[in-house]
């Protein structure tokens, strides 16, 4: 990013990371769209994947490919210690206590419903109350939804405020109301880009005897992360969101609670002893990973951490978060522009209204021009029904985006806004 750029004045200081070296490491970014370079915007939907992680995967196949967890030879005992390696690099990425409180899984939406069936199916019962907030992800309330209905629980909410952040008043005043058993928080909206101080939180949800679940699908990609830190019992996340391959993520939960919940899924791995009408269970994390699970792409996890760790994650992240800034004043400096959201501190999933031009027609304008939007609802309706509108466009970005590439959607903005007959 150029030092020069008048919203982003530490720029200089970062000039030792270079995110068009960076993008290099990334064969998708190197295509053109229709003539036009590939501008990827898109990145809180998934990220693009290095080759560093690509390799690992093709490596995995075809040198070690092997079930885990169950044979003696040489392949599956060299694909259980690869698997089990990841398993520590995810703790150390989250600073967990110990690999035994990390379950993987398919990603974050597998995550909450593991804690949804095994913790909350089995101790929530009739009238206790899950406390959640306005800006989830869906996979962030119908778990919670079907859960309650199942125990005879209630949800509450607490309302998103003008600028986007939390209502922190509703959030003591529905712990205060007594019976909230678990609240369940997004860190880092993927709409408004929110950062939510998940830390308070939790310490006043624990004060009122509620557990604390943490859907970090956007945040432990970028931003620095502990659960130690946040002191919350749950943490889900994403691998794919942040430069893994797809169908793996991680479900932190705290070592004695994962020892009391029941088993999600049942069958092969995640058994002592089996009988034909009762079984007893394996030791945790293997108790909540019945099946062959996704080896190959925990294995392209691990390469995603350490390809991350490398490039430093403060250093990831103090540069988003200069582009990010510098994105939501581009956009906000567009006539006919409203960008959502404008909390203290916040990440890269900047959304955002065009006058007169739906979501859809200008993401499809966008894409002739080789710019990767999304536009909808982005799996937060509740959400844009306390926006007032239907859908959004958004532009979510990563570190190897660059600030000619908000110019090019600026740019590309205007002109959509002209074309749909709005322009100057
Ligand atoms: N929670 C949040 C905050 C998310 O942003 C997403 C995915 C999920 C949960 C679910 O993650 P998954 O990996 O299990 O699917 N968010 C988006 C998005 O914003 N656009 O596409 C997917």
């Amino acid at each position: 990013m150029d030092a020069c750029c008048p919203v982003c004045p530490s720029a200089a200081r970062r000039s030792s990371f270079d995110p068009r070296a960076v993008r290099r490491d990334f064969p998708v970014l190197q295509q053109t769209v229709r003539g036009r370079p590939l501008t990827y915007l898109d990145n809180a939907a998934t990220t693009q994947k290095p080759s560093e992680v690509i390799q690992a995967v093709c490596q995995y196949y075809g040198t070690c490919n092997a079930n885990v967890h169950r044979a003696f030879h040489f392949l599956a005992e060299e694909a259980t210690r690869r698997y089990e390696e990841v398993r520590k690099s995810a703790a150390a990425w989250i600073g967990a206590g110990s690999p035994r409180e990390i379950v993987f899984t398919r990603g974050t939406t597998e995550g909450v419903n593991l804690v949804a069936h095994a913790w909350a199916r089995k101790f929530l019962k009739p009238g206790d109350a899950i406390l959640l907030t306005e800006m989830e992800h869906h996979s962030n309330l119908i778990p919670w939804q079907l859960a309650a209905k199942a125990a005879g629980a209630s949800l509450r909410f607490v309302p998103v405020l003008p600028d986007g952040t939390l209502d922190l008043d509703a959030f003591a005043a529905h712990l205060a109301a007594g019976g909230v058993r678990l609240a369940a928080v997004t860190q880092m909206s993927n709409v408004l880009g929110t950062v939510n101080p998940v830390r308070d939180l939790a310490a006043a949800a624990h004060k009122a005897g509620a557990l604390v679940l943490v859907d970090g699908a956007q945040s432990v990609a970028h931003m620095p992360v502990s659960v130690r830190d946040l002191g919350c019992d749950f943490l889900a996340f994403s691998g794919h969101k942040m430069c893994g391959p797809t169908g793996i993520g991680v479900l932190y939960a705290r070592a004695d609670l994962l020892e009391t919940m029941d088993p999600f899924l049942g069958g092969g791995e995640m058994i002592d002893r089996v009988g034909l009408e009762e079984s007893t269970w394996a030791e945790i994390p293997h108790k909540f990973e019945a099946g062959t699970p996704n080896v190959s792409s925990a294995i392209g996890l691990g390469a995603a951490f350490d390809y991350l760790n490398r490039l430093g994650r403060d250093t990831l992240a103090a540069y988003e978060r200069d582009l990010t800034r510098h994105a939501v004043a581009a956009l906000r400096a567009l006539p006919g522009v409203r960008v959502y959201g404008d909390a203290p501190e916040r990440g890269g999933a900047v959304s955002f209204a065009v006058d007169g031009v739906h979501p859809h027609d200008l993401a499809q304008f966008l894409d002739g021009d080789g710019i990767a939007i999304r536009a909808g609802h982005l799996c937060c309706q509740p959400l844009m029904r306390r926006l007032g509108v239907p859908a959004v466009n958004r532009a979510s970005l990563a570190f190897y985006n660059l600030e000619e590439e908000v110019a090019r959607l600026a740019d590309a903005v205007v002109r959509a806004r002209a074309y749909f007959g709005h322009g100057p």
